[in-house]
């Protein structure tokens, strides 16, 4: 049976001591909410943070502690008050979760923070590893937890981890303020599969991976050295029944059953009948907009002054991080708003903002929930925010309207409620008002299609779509991992070489013998490949042919003078050891003159761009261009170009980051071929890393032993990672006695 291991900063059970007595409470949070059903199906075991620090833990209740965490299937990562005031209450929330949340004015960049939270993501990791067994499933959470994977991934390559960040991912500008920007992206990277809210943040995200650490990114598949990472978008769902269920009880209730809140809300509502309640609900968190909701509710009873006494703004404020200046500061702004709105509009019978500083049980949140006409959600910045989905689940009668913020995840699902700008009071004042002169048939019509969707795609869907793609991560893997060359069949070939009688080896240059540079011309050949293919060309039974899309020239500068066959621009040119170049293909150059501008006119407006002249084909080079900016110049030039060469006989190539131009009709196989076919050969090798080397593994005879460098699809029969693994083949193949 697979188990999954969920980790989190916080566990979903709370550990507090009052007076003196050690309590335990279900943790307030989407995250922790969301996950308790993944955990409650059984074979799962969450590990994390108990929510009291160690050092407050009386010696004679840690077996209680322990026992308590342990019946709950969780497994406790103890933080003393240092770690949490350095790694939780500094690295996290001082400096991720303002920059995530681009407040960057509140980010603070200390290496005491820095280092703490890397110490403690450690001791997560140690606790994963001390737990994890072989065929589990690995759930890591949230930002308090980026470095996780990667430290578990050192240790156990085998783990599958997923990865799921709940907060939203910056935009690369703001991502590249932060000093360890890199150690935080290869933090990530550990994972297989990564989890994101929206589209925005995966592309955020991959734009980052792209820019920082230069990985080849296609889609969302991250091609690291040795591994492929996915990056994709889960939408967190919510417990859609739990809410309507119990919103559904909570009506049924007889008046005297019903709870304080909801009597105080029906008393209201019996002495005035035209009373509406319009409800906030969230952490006291900057990022939450509540000052700025507060002014606007001030400038709608100006700017509508006919809903004064009629509309009353339930503010449930949920105390957070109450230990950090900025939330002090800001609970002090809030309060003081509260008492001015309530000071200037109050009448004997009539209070504007209803305000709550604290957490109310789950049936209260679900009276509110349910008897609140309006939702007003205005977060500045918002990963998600699923308080806006619980409120559409609450609603019985499909009645009531949600007004939320463009800059919430959820905007972008829920597409049927009112979307306003968070900073722009005149459209939230507008759609207050539209919303509580809505038509029922309008509200009804909205809420079901919301509804809808909510029930089906729930907390429980999410998490089984998420777990899914981590397995179907894993296929990916051992699809590519069955053609990886292993020592033991790296052996196997050495045998079969020694034994030959007459070999032809043929190698691509630049991404299989060497690395790639900037510039092509700085790519070129070392002394210790030089010897190394001596030694291979020397040994008279081999043919050792070098072929490149490089043009002839160069080629002829580096190995003009060596004894290797040499295969130049795809083909067009060969040289066999100690003869002259000849032209193989007869070429056309007519139609260069008409493409070269076109390519200029790439180059000019893309900065880093520039163009090679080879004899029979133009070549635009985008490696040094912005990564994002040149691929989509480079899809804009194939399709200018592709409507020219369609009748000039031209073909396009795409290697690594080039779009090259040139006669169709005449590739690497193809020149290839034509060597094989002078002799017989009983042991064939082709080796490449682009897909220009495809033609060459296309075409040699189906006993020829190829191979292709990085994780791709395919027609080669095996797989290496990098160029230097082709090195060590190939050192391996020059010592070998052949007989
Ligand atoms: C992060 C991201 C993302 C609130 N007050 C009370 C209470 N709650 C519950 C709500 C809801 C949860 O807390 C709040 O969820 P949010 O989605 O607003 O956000 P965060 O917990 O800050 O967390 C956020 C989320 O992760 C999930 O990925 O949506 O964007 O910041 O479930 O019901 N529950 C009770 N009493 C309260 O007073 N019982």
């Amino acid at each position: 049976m697979i188990n999954t291991i969920i980790v989190s900063n916080r566990l979903p059970i709370q550990l507090s001591i009052e007076d003196n007595r050690l309590e335990a409470n279900p943790s307030v949070g989407g995250l922790a909410t969301g996950l308790k059903s993944v955990h409650q199906r059984g074979n799962s075991l969450w590990i994390g943070w108990p929510g009291i620090a160690n050092d407050d833990i009386p010696k004679q209740s840690q077996k209680k502690v322990d026992n308590i965490i342990k019946n709950e299937n969780c497994y406790p990562v103890y933080l003393n008050r240092e770690e949490l005031e350095l790694f939780y209450d500094g690295f996290s929330n001082k400096t991720i979760w303002p920059l995530f949340h681009y407040f960057t004015q509140y980010a603070t960049f200390e290496k005491k923070y820095w280092d703490a939270y890397t110490a403690v993501n450690e001791k997560y990791a140690k606790a994963i590893i001390k737990n994890i067994a072989s065929g589990d499933q690995l759930w890591i959470h949230d930002y308090q937890l980026l470095l996780v994977p990667q430290m578990v991934k050192e240790q156990r390559p085998d783990v599958q981890i997923g990865f799921f960040l709940h907060i939203p991912f910056p935009s690369f500008e703001v991502f590249r303020i932060l000093p360890w920007r890199n150690e935080v992206l290869e933090g990530m990277l550990g994972s297989d599969l990564i989890g994101f809210h929206t589209y925005n943040y995966e592309r955020h995200f991959l734009s980052s991976v792209r820019r920082l650490l230069g990985f080849d990114i296609n889609f969302n598949q991250i091609n690291l050295k040795n591994r492929i990472v996915l990056a994709d978008t889960f939408p967190m769902g919510i417990d859609y029944n739990r809410f309507h269920q119990a919103a559904s009880a909570q009506q049924k209730k007889t008046i005297k059953d019903k709870l304080n809140i909801q009597q105080e809300l029906n008393k209201h509502l019996s002495l005035n009948p035209d009373l509406k309640f319009v409800l906030s609900i969230d952490r006291l968190d900057y990022t939450k907009g509540i000052a700025t909701r507060l002014n606007v509710f001030e400038y709608f009873l100006d700017k509508y002054p006919e809903y004064q006494e009629k509309v009353t703004l339930i503010m449930l404020t949920v105390p957070s991080r109450s230990d950090v200046e900025e939330y002090q500061l800001m609970k002090s702004e809030v309060d003081e708003l509260v008492g001015r709105i309530n000071g200037k509009y109050s009448t004997i019978n009539w209070t504007p903002v209803w305000y709550f500083y604290r957490s109310l049980p789950f049936e209260n949140l679900v009276d509110l929930y349910a008897t609140c006409q309006v939702a007003l959600l205005t977060p500045i910045r918002d990963g998600m925010n699923l308080v806006a989905k619980e409120y559409i689940a609450s609603r019985i009668d499909k009645k009531g309207v949600l007004i939320i913020s463009e800059m919430a995840g959820v905007a972008q699902e829920m597409s049927e409620a009112l979307i306003i700008n968070p900073n722009n009071y005149e459209e939230i004042a507008d759609a207050l008002n539209y919303a509580l002169g809505m038509p029922e048939d309008e509200q009804i019509e909205r809420n079901s299609i919301m509804q809808d969707r909510l029930k089906r795609y729930n907390v429980e869907k999410w998490s089984e779509d998420f777990l899914r793609a981590l397995v179907k991560v894993k296929e990916l893997k051992n699809k590519y991992n069955s053609k990886k060359i292993t020592p033991a069949f790296s052996d196997k070939f050495l045998n079969v070489y020694k034994k030959s009688k007459k070999r032809i080896l043929f190698l691509d240059y630049d991404g299989t013998l060497v690395g790639f540079k900037k510039k092509p011309e700085d790519a070129y050949p070392d002394n210790e490949l030089y010897s190394m293919l001596d030694l291979l060309a020397r040994d008279r039974k081999n043919s050792l042919v070098l072929v490149s899309g490089r043009d002839k020239e160069t080629f002829n500068n580096w190995f003009g003078n060596r004894d290797y066959y040499l295969i130049a621009e795809h083909g067009v040119w060969m040289k066999n050891p100690k003869e002259e170049w000849q032209l193989i293909e007869l070429m056309q150059t007519e139609w260069m003159e008409s493409i070269k501008p076109i390519i200029e006119y790439y180059i000019d407006r893309t900065p880093g761009t520039f163009m090679e002249e080879k004899k029979y084909s133009l070549v635009w080079h985008y490696r040094k261009a912005d990564p994002e900016l040149g691929t989509l110049r480079a899809n804009e030039l194939r399709d200018e170009l592709s409507s020219f060469i369609a009748n000039h006989n031209l073909e396009i190539l795409e290697g690594k980051k080039v779009i090259e131009v040139k006669n169709s009709g005449f590739n690497k196989g193809r020149a290839a071929v034509r060597l094989i076919q002078q002799d017989s050969y009983d042991f064939i090798l082709g080796i490449g890393d682009d897909w220009t080397d495809e033609y060459l593994f296309e075409e040699l005879p189906k006993e020829a032993l190829t191979i292709r460098v990085g994780l791709h699809n395919t027609f080669a029969k095996y797989n290496f990672e990098s160029f230097t693994d082709v090195r060590d083949f190939l050192k391996n193949l020059s010592k070998t006695k052949t007989d």
